[in-house]
């Protein structure tokens, strides 16, 4: 066989050159600038001999792609982010003199990701887990990061605890699963040995545990913090974030398929949302209280496990975000952003929770790993949009050109007419002055003791049917522990925690009611605080909902045009779903689908309308996709709004008529709400 023939195509098998000069910005190029001719075939000896090491244009192409992957985070390794703005609507110079605060109407930009915790990268968007909300405030004095979660709590109240906690709760060390999902043993062990965790444990075993959107979380800085005005003085507050759609949530069985039928649920929601116009957006509230009243509070605020009550501090709004771009590289701005706590500007400062505290080290540390240089501030999502100037120097990728010979300080190079470079200002970040003196002890204060009467204030505060959910969540993932002495250890502090809790997980389970713990301080009951429950909060909107509109041959075209104007005029999205995506005739003329009724089960949606003939019907009810389709509407508790015709669908689905079971007329009225009341009828809660 001759060895220089080489075969064509259509394109010709150098593919398609394009009459591009030396030097266009379209001219492919290699990393140093050198023009590319035919990026379709490696340089070889013959035309099927062997490949020369000469070939750089080869050589440099699979170089960069075999370390295109860096470590993902350690933990929050799923995440999705966007860029938008704050706009401070209440001005606090009085109580902080950090610049976004400053003036009503000033707008600062910022960069936002949302991420899950434990599962990696590449996981899934709907485990049962906490949530990450991070914010980065590119503010004129420099980058604020609010790096807090969408559950106001934390597991732990000391730093030196988290990789415990991590490493419990990540897959197994030996057989590497389970991937994103806390229901397994060395997470129930790790937590039923460290009672502190209950609090978070059980919001995150509530529907906070599974958002319906990464658009309807709330999000909380979780520390107390501290601001401080231009005259030095100081008050504590903690940041709450609420989103201008409400709280909402999935239930389980809903986000467990939702992740079958889309892996990247949350994230295509928020990027689809904002690509519509529909920015998500969130008020930023504070709680802003001073020594006093946290001396007076039964419990620590430097103790990450604890809330304060928005009864007790009521929260105040300043601001507003609105995302409303998406990155234009997932990699250059998602994956390499990195938010630190320790990043706060003037007018906000630390308290010493000790938390908080491991958190200013740990954050700057895992970048070093992650991104590999100490020049991490440099890439452009990161870098500061005010002036910086140090004398930091060099460091592995400096992008940076420093001139002239100033990179110390002080410096009088300026009495010889060169430039000193940059020098500390009076006006820079002063730490709030406090008094500290004590002996050095490695022990948890006893004003952190109390581990039950907060989660029994979130258990007393919630809807009957959250707490049903709560109490199912918990028999879910102790059915999945397979170490007897670790459902017992958890029974016996959920009896603390609440009598009615531990029975009802027991009785789910199956097994007897263990000895209760002893708690290190017996538990008090607070005050119930309606904020904390997301059903008895549920706003009734259609904003933001996404409603099916399922048709066939023969539909009514009017009915299904009219039903997604209104929809969509009152602030909704409507999806077309079909058993064929092509064009489907109806009454009158035909009309193409989004989605095709296998690939767009109910899940996806909040509310499904059936406009469907009797024929199309009695034909559906023997698909078991729109068969799915309907019973899972039903049985997640959805407003189901359907056409006379659809009658044999909805008997085949068992479907029974309820305030959420309507005509195609009512659901613009019924899509609004969840029909909890449902639930019992159609599954066993504990
Ligand atoms: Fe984090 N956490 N964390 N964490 N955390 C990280 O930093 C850590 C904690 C949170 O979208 C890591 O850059 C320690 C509380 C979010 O990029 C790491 C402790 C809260 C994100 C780290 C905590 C959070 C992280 C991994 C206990 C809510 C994602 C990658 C002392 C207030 C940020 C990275 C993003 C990420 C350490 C506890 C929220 C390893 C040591 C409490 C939202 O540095």
């Amino acid at each position: 066989m001759a060895d220089d023939k080489s075969y064509k195509t259509e394109r010709g098998n150098a593919g398609e050159r394009h009459q591009l000069a030396t030097g266009d910005t379209q001219a492919m190029t290699t990393n140093f600038g050198v023009p590319i001719s035919d990026n379709q075939n490696s340089l070889k000896a013959g035309a099927r001999g062997p490949t020369l090491l000469e070939d750089f244009v080869l050589r440099e192409k699979i170089f960069h792609f075999d370390h295109e992957r860096i470590p993902e985070r350690i933990v929050h390794a799923r995440g999705s982010a966007a860029h938008g703005y704050f706009e401070c609507t209440d001005p606090i110079p009085e109580i902080s003199r950090a610049s976004l605060f400053a003036e009503k109407g000033k707008k600062t930009p910022v960069f936002t990701r949302f991420s899950t915790v434990a599962g990696g990268a590449g996981s899934v968007d709907t485990p049962r887990d906490v949530r990450g909300f991070a914010v980065k405030f590119y503010t004129d004095e420099g980058n604020w990061d609010l790096v807090g979660n969408n559950i106001p709590v934390f597991f732990i109240q000391d730093a030196i605890k988290f990789p415990d906690l991590i490493h419990s709760v990540k897959m197994e060390a030996d057989r590497a699963y389970p991937q994103a999902g806390s229901a397994h043993d060395t997470f129930w062990d790790f937590v039923s040995l460290m009672p502190e965790t209950l609090h978070t444990l059980i919001w995150a075993m509530s529907d906070r545990g599974i958002p319906r959107s990464l658009r309807m979380m709330e999000g909380f800085g979780v520390h107390t913090f501290k601001l401080v005005n231009a005259q030095g003085e100081e008050q504590f507050c903690k940041f709450h974030w609420r989103p201008k759609l409400g709280t909402q949530s999935f239930i389980w069985d809903e986000s467990a398929k939702a992740q079958g039928a889309d892996n990247d649920f949350h994230r295509r929601d928020l990027w689809e949302a904002i690509e519509r116009g529909d920015y998500p957006e969130w008020e930023l509230a504070l709680q802003i209280f001073d020594q006093d009243l946290a001396d007076s509070l039964p419990y620590d605020v430097l103790d990450a496990t604890k809330i304060i009550p928005e009864e007790v501090v009521p929260l105040r709004v300043v601001g507003r975000m609105v995302l409303d771009r998406n990155p234009d590289n997932f990699f250059a701005e998602t994956e390499q952003s990195a938010f630190l706590p320790s990043n706060v500007v003037p007018g906000i400062d630390f308290t010493d929770d000790p938390l908080l505290q491991g958190r200013l080290f740990s954050y700057l540390d895992t970048q070093k790993s992650r991104l590999g240089t100490t020049n991490f501030h440099q890439i452009p999502v990161n870098a500061p949009k005010c002036p910086f100037a140090n004398m930091q120097r060099d460091g592995m990728m400096q992008t940076m050109i420093f001139k002239g010979r100033a990179n110390y300080e002080p410096n009088s190079l300026n009495d010889a007419g060169e430039d000193p470079g940059p020098r500390p200002v009076e006006a820079g970040f002063h730490t709030a002055e406090q008094r500290v003196e004590g002996k050095k002890l490695r022990i948890r204060p006893e004003s952190f003791a109390d581990h039950y009467s907060q989660p029994r204030l979130y258990w007393n505060s919630v809807t009957d049917n959250e707490r049903a959910h709560i109490a199912s969540a918990i028999t879910f993932e102790l059915s999945k522990v397979s170490l007897d002495h670790v459902r017992e250890r958890v029974l016996s502090h959920l009896r603390v925690l609440h009598e009615d809790l531990g029975r009802r997980v027991a009785d789910g389970l199956g097994i007897e009611l263990p000895e209760a713990a002893e708690p290190a301080k017996a538990p008090i009951d607070l005050d119930v605080s309606d904020a904390l429950s997301i059903q008895k909060n549920w706003p009734a909107t259609l904003e933001g909902r996404q409603i099916a509109i399922l048709f066939d041959e023969g539909s009514s075209k009017s009915e299904i045009e009219s039903l997604k104007s209104a929809v969509e005029s009152a602030g909704g999205t409507a999806m077309l779903v079909a058993p064929k995506v092509g064009g489907i005739p109806l009454d009158q003329g035909e009309m193409t689908a989004d989605g095709q009724l296998a690939g767009s089960p109910s899940v996806l949606f909040d509310a499904v309308a059936l406009v469907l003939t009797g024929d199309a019907a009695q034909k559906l009810a023997k698909n078991s996709a729109a068969i799915g389709f309907v019973s899972d509407a039903y049985a997640h508790l959805k407003a189901i709004g359907a056409s006379e015709g659809a009658q044999a669908l909805l008997d085949k689905a068992g479907v029974e008529k309820d305030d959420g079971v309507t005509d195609i007329a009512g659901l613009l009225e019924a899509a609004k709400l969840r029909y909890w009341d449902r639930e019992p009828k159609l599954r066993d809660l504990a």
